[in-house]
């Protein structure tokens, strides 16, 4: 069913339940030549979560936090987004009421048990004005939803295997974060959570 969570902020709940495997394979397809990493934050903290990416890849070290085509060691752009990821993002996109959707930059993040991610805003997007797709796949996260301000009071919505979440308008600078993930073991994902969000980046 369709939640609406804020203005702007729809939960797709279990929008993608029924394909699990398609969607872990394109996971994997792009893990396979993007290997998971942790990254290290501008102020100097490795991640607990880790990270793959497709499209516009997304990069962090002391001097922030930045989108870019391509990998700067090798020269070589980022792999292309799975089709499936495309056609879900349009298809969530306009489920939730906001039109047909052409992201650019899709991030993957993976969580084992304790993982967590603070609270933050996602600002190093070119146009604030587009949406947001993201998919829960694995152990269920309780996600925190802040407000404007980082003290603001943030709900907790949990997310489950096969929520889709789009975030656009009034609440796309929102505060947000990651609960730390619970120990557990799910069948098609095992002893993770993986996230995926689909964005236009650049
Ligand atoms: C609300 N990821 O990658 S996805 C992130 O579950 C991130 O891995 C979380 O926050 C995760 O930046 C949450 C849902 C999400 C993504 C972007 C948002 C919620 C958002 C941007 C604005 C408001
Ligand atoms: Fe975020």
């Amino acid at each position: 069913w369709r939640e609406e969570i804020a203005p702007g902020a729809v939960v797709l709940h279990g929008f993608v339940r029924e394909h699990g495997p398609e969607l872990l394979a394109a996971v994997h397809s792009v893990v396979a030549q993007v290997p998971w990493r942790h990254m290290t934050t501008p102020g100097g903290y490795t991640m607990s979560v880790a990270m793959s990416w497709c499209g516009n890849g997304w990069s962090s070290d002391s001097r922030g936090y930045r989108y870019s085509e391509r990998d700067s060691r090798s020269g070589k752009q980022w792999p292309p987004i799975p089709a499936i990821l495309m056609a879900l993002a349009d298809e969530a996109a306009l489920q939730a009421g906001f039109g047909h959707y052409v992201p650019d930059s899709c991030l993957m993040n993976r969580y084992d048990p304790g993982s967590k991610l603070s609270l933050h805003q996602d600002k190093d997007e070119r146009d604030f004005n587009a949406p947001i797709v993201s998919v829960s796949l694995g152990l269920p996260a309780v996600f925190l939803f802040g407000g404007l301000q980082r003290s603001d009071r943030a709900q907790r919505i949990p997310l489950a295997h096969g929520d889709v979440v789009v975030w656009g308008g009034p609440s796309r600078l929102n505060f947000h974060g990651i609960q730390p993930i619970k120990e557990g073991y799910h069948s098609l994902v095992g002893p993770h959570r993986i996230n995926i969000t689909l964005r236009k980046a650049l």
